[in-house]
């Protein structure tokens, strides 16, 4: 397809921050669906480096991670011929506009983000301005592209409403500017629960691992995993189940890996011990995973190629991004550089 005819099409976006492992969470609640919209959109996929800084990396692991997570994009069939992939840090317009915004996002605003107060409490050492400001850097994400939809998962739904605050302000300021976003999150598993603590969400950095499933966990540790999650004090399945969080958060993942919803899945297994149903999720699971995972590997042995999809995606998304930053720096009433 020819450059013009792509560029036509509705824009879809979303980001993943390179840190921890990436999650079956992740994958149910933000890829999966990325994957599924693709045809009918131009897709810009982002590993948001900036945004896992606000939180202490190690360098090494996060440069590792980087690429690691662009190539999960891709294993997880995100066609890089069709979307426009890369790194946020090579895009300075993000880290620009963010600044910007910054200036129109509210200390009051800001305060009620419950990801703020939730890693404020999880890294009590380090409550830094960037974790604080973080959601006018996501709006930044967003807007620079005249964004139309953005599959994230239940969490992220409060950042995505104070976009359209923000990008609405900013349009009523001045003149119609940036596009207001659509979020787009799943009926089922838009909030994939913690294998040991079903009353947490899933989370792919969570300190013990036997709370989310990697999606690069080998076979034996996937059947472990799922053999350990906590259920409820039944035995059995039952068209209830689907209530009951630890095991209605299994069911969920059964659902989405067989496209079908947990309330057919809760039929299918009436009557069954869980530890049955379990192993059958576990066959799933690992049925699932094994060709993403020989894609990933292959898409990692080729770092030319990753890094080739990596160079071309930022230089595509510059040019898309510089449009936007330059119209909102007109507005606001910034000199134009090299202008007499
Ligand atoms: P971390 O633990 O490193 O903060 P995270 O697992 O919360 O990360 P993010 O990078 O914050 O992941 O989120 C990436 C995408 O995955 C977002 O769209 C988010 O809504 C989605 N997501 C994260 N966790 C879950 C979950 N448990 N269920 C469904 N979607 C999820
Ligand atoms: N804030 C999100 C990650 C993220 C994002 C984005 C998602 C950063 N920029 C733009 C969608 C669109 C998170 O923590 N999950």
């Amino acid at each position: 397809m020819d450059a013009g005819k792509k560029d036509r099409k509705p824009i879809l976006l979303s980001g993943i921050q390179p840190s921890g492992h990436l999650a079956l969470g992740n994958y149910v609640g933000a890829m999966r669906n990325w994957v599924n919209l693709q045809e009918d959109y131009l897709g810009i996929f982002i590993v948001v480096d900036l945004h896992a800084i606000t939180v202490r990396q190690k360098p090494a692991d996060l440069r590792n991670r980087c690429l690691s997570f662009a190539a999960q994009y891709l294993a997880a069939g995100i066609d890089p011929e069709e979307n426009v992939i890369f790194i946020q840090s090579h895009v300075p317009q993000h880290a620009e506009l963010s600044w910007v915004l910054n200036c129109y996002t509210y200390m009051g605003e800001l305060n009620r983000m419950t990801q703020f107060k939730d890693k404020s409490k999880r890294h009590d050492d380090n409550i830094n301005a960037g974790l604080y400001s973080y959601p006018a850097l996501m709006a930044a994400d967003i807007l620079l592209y005249q964004t139309d939809l953005v599959p994230v998962g239940a969490d992220q739904k409060q950042h995505l409403e104070l976009t359209r605050d923000i990008a609405n302000r900013f349009n009523n300021t001045y003149s119609p500017t940036f596009k207001v976003p659509e979020p787009f999150i799943p009926k089922a598993g838009a909030r994939i629960m913690s294998l040991q603590d079903a009353d947490k969400k899933m989370s792919k950095s969570d300190d013990n691992e036997n709370n989310y499933i990697s999606l690069l966990d080998p076979p034996d540790v996937l059947r472990r995993k799922i053999k350990r999650a906590v259920t409820d004090s039944a035995r059995e399945i039952t068209p209830d189940s689907v209530n009951s969080s630890g095991i209605g958060n299994l069911l969920t993942i059964y659902s989405v890996l067989n496209d079908s919803t947990p309330e057919s899945v809760a039929q299918k297994f009436e009557g069954q011990m869980y530890s049955n149903f379990k192993g059958e999720l576990a066959d799933s699971l690992v049925a699932f995973l094994e060709p993403f995972q020989d894609k990933y590997h292959k898409i990692m042995s080729d770092k030319t190629y990753l890094t080739g999809i990596l160079d071309e995606g930022a230089e595509r998304a510059k040019y898309m991004a510089s449009r936007t930053l330059s119209k909102v720096h007109r507005k606001i009433g910034l000199v134009a550089p090299g202008r007499k």
